[in-house]
């Protein structure tokens, strides 16, 4: 993705004011309980990351099962937030929603303004993302899906988890671990690269 890929679009569709100034862009991490987004945003912030986690407590047994996770301890309860400069002139602001189904109804608010979203799965329990993946597609927010690297998982083809979740043939869907900072930039680029598409895929004319 490069800048002028930006102004090919015509609509400066990021929040950038001038051709010189930094153009910065709001991304959302989502997925279900657990499934690495906030390991995903301290993997590639740049600045401390913004994390609200909370002591799992109790009152989730039964409810959000952590066997398949046994070093996790918190749950984030708002939101995380962190920064990452993709390239010199493109700014990102990430922000990750809360897992567990009882504060989803802050996705809303954690995710209004957002150009795209990373969408984590863990392929040992898929039916997990359906309400995240259906969030994004009912709001045409466009997004990647990423099979996030969990210990005895299913070896799923990127072709088995697009047929299982039944997502559209343009939806992106790479296998990576989020905890690799390199592997969240190459993330974010193939995001900023399928959001600009998207927007200018209605522009498209047919041809003479
Ligand atoms: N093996 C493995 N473990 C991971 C990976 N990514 C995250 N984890 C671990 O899995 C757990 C995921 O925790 P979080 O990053 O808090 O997940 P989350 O989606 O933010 O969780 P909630 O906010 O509670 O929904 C942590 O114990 C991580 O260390 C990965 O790629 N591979
Ligand atoms: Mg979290």
């Amino acid at each position: 993705m490069t800048l002028d890929h930006v102004a090919a679009t015509g609509q400066e569709p990021l929040h950038g004011h001038r051709r010189s100034a930094p153009l910065s862009a709001k991304i959302v991490i989502a997925g279900p309980f657990g499934v690495g987004k906030t390991s995903l945003v301290e993997a590639i912030s740049e600045i401390p990351p913004l994390t609200t986690e909370a002591i799992l407590t109790s009152a989730s047994l039964g409810v959000d099962s952590t066997s398949g996770t046994p070093g996790k301890t918190t749950t984030t309860v708002a939101m995380d937030f962190g920064r990452i400069t993709l390239e010199p002139q493109l700014i990102l602001y990430l922000f990750g929603t809360p897992g567990q189904r009882r504060f989803w109804f802050m996705w809303d608010e954690v995710a209004r303004g957002a150009i795209g979203a990373v969408v984590l799965v863990d392929a040992r329990r898929l039916a997990d993302s359906f309400g995240p993946l259906d969030y994004f597609d009912a709001r045409h927010l466009p997004y990647v899906v990423v099979a996030n690297t969990f210990p005895g998982q299913p070896d799923h083809t990127v072709a088995d988890l697009r047929e299982a979740l039944a997502l559209a043939t343009d939806v992106p869907v790479v296998r990576a671990d989020v905890r690799e900072r390199d592997q969240v930039a190459a993330i974010l680029a193939v995001l900023v690269e399928h959001a600009l598409t998207r927007r200018r895929a209605p522009m498209r004319r047919p041809g003479p």
